[in-house]
């Protein structure tokens, strides 16, 4: 482990051991087309910490087995470790039961299952489901699926020029027919912290259910299911520095036992004939077949090794840097920040005057320098603003300000080639 370093940039932290944390990262100390490495896309997916990497390591060395299956020692070990996870994941959040954890893919499948099972059993032709105008993708289509399977409608709450919701807006749709409330808790291509907690009180107050779409929030902010009081709770394990292929549906416990299933197969079951199944027990009734047993413990690792740090100084430190860049970026003529709401949390969404954001995005590689560039799967935002496409870089715990400063270095490059 290396020293912490004297010239973090943190004020509030100021013992924040950002160097030695890199050290935790192999990745980070490679180069890219002989340049150090600057990755500044973690809203895509963040590095892995070495002790995630081992654990993936160690489970195909040393207890590769199925769960819930065996009655063999590593069967054991497999089910054991497994289900330890689930419990980390658990208080991570703050839900109040194992049996409200179900593993899914990611934020995507875990919206999907909401929508196929909770959606399809619950709503009706004319009900109504309020998104906003800032979702990604995965928190649009799979309500558009639904209204095509129900007839229900889908409204959406507007934003503002800074990136921010209408609250008035907000209260304006809901109404009886509101059936369900669906909104990031942080914005994937804007950067914006939502309200999440009035728009939960609001949205129950008049009996509808709520879905937070966390991906972008788990790795950077302190969630907590139960002070929210959101029915459902989705995010994805690669974008907090585990695995890809595994993420996390909390759902209250009254509303998961009341859904159906929406897999049938193995381990879902109590007893299957072919007049009858009987389902099995929470959460297992949600995770039929093999799931990623490797990519489960890999997830609990990973949230060791962010309660280790602390995720309130995670935060706090990355809050500095999205200020520090916002500031910097100020300085850069012909840049126009997307997305300046009061809140933001670690998303800086950029155009640059007459540079095409993927230009920029293959400019600043040539640098070692990773951003994204696109629509972020985010394309209401894009029309909202009138633009095709953003450049982006979004920061984890492991940036610096060294790295910010290449970063603006290399979009002046860039403006220089495009003069
Ligand atoms: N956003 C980004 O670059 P999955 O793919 O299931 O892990 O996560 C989907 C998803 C859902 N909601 C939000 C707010 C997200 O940001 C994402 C993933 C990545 O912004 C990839 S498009």
């Amino acid at each position: 482990m290396t020293q912490p370093n004297a010239a973090a940039p943190s004020a509030s932290d100021p013992g924040f051991p950002v160097e030695e944390y890199r050290q935790d990262f192999p990745i980070l100390s490679r180069t890219v087309r002989d340049k150090p490495l600057v990755y500044l896309d973690n809203a895509a997916t963040s590095q892995k910490p070495q002790q995630v990497i081992d654990a993936l390591d160690d489970y195909y060395h040393d207890y590769n087995s199925n769960i819930h299956r065996g009655v063999h020692t590593l069967s054991e070990l497999a089910t054991d470790k497994y289900e330890t996870s689930r419990g980390k994941v658990k208080d991570f959040i703050n839900a109040a039961s194992d049996k409200e954890i179900i593993f899914v893919r990611g934020t995507t499948e875990g919206i999907n299952l909401i929508a196929q099972s909770y959606g399809r059993s619950n709503l009706r032709a004319g009900d109504e489901i309020i998104l906003s105008e800032m979702e990604h993708h995965s928190n649009i289509v799979p309500w558009q699926l639904l209204c095509e399977q129900t007839g229900a409608i889908l409204k959406v709450i507007p934003i503002n020029d800074a990136g921010e919701l209408s609250m008035d807006e907000y209260k304006n749709l809901l109404n009886e027919r509101t059936r369900i409330v669906s909104v990031a808790h942080i914005s994937n291509a804007l950067g914006t912290v939502n309200p999440v907690k009035e728009i939960t009180d609001l949205a129950h107050a008049a009996n509808a259910v709520v879905i937070l779409d966390g991906a972008q929030a788990a790795p950077h902010t302190q969630v907590d299911v139960r002070a929210l009081n959101c029915d459902f709770y989705a995010f994805s394990g690669h974008k907090l520095f585990g695995p890809t292929g595994i993420g996390v549906l909390y759902g209250k416990q009254a509303l998961l036992e009341d859904m159906p299933p929406h897999h049938g197969g193995g381990d879902m079951i109590k007893m299957v004939t072919f007049e009858k199944t009987l389902y099995n027990d929470l959460p297992y009734k949600f995770e039929a077949g093999t799931p990623y047993i490797a990519g489960v413990i890999g997830l609990g690792e990973a949230i060791d090794y962010i309660n280790n740090i602390g995720i309130d100084r995670i935060g706090n430190y990355e809050h500095e840097l999205l200020q520090y860049a916002t500031e910097a970026a100020a300085t850069v003529t012909g840049l126009k920040l997307i997305g300046v709401a009061k809140d933001k949390a670690s998303i800086l969404s950029f155009v640059v005057h007459g540079i095409h954001p993927h230009d920029l995005g293959t400019i600043l590689d040539h640098d070692g320098i990773a951003i994204r560039s696109g629509h972020h799967c985010a394309m209401p935002v894009m029309e909202r603003f009138k633009i095709p496409a953003t450049a982006r870089a979004s920061f984890a715990f492991y940036n610096t300000i060294e790295e910010i400063d290449k970063l603006i270095t290399g979009i002046d490059k860039a403006k220089r080639i495009f003069k």
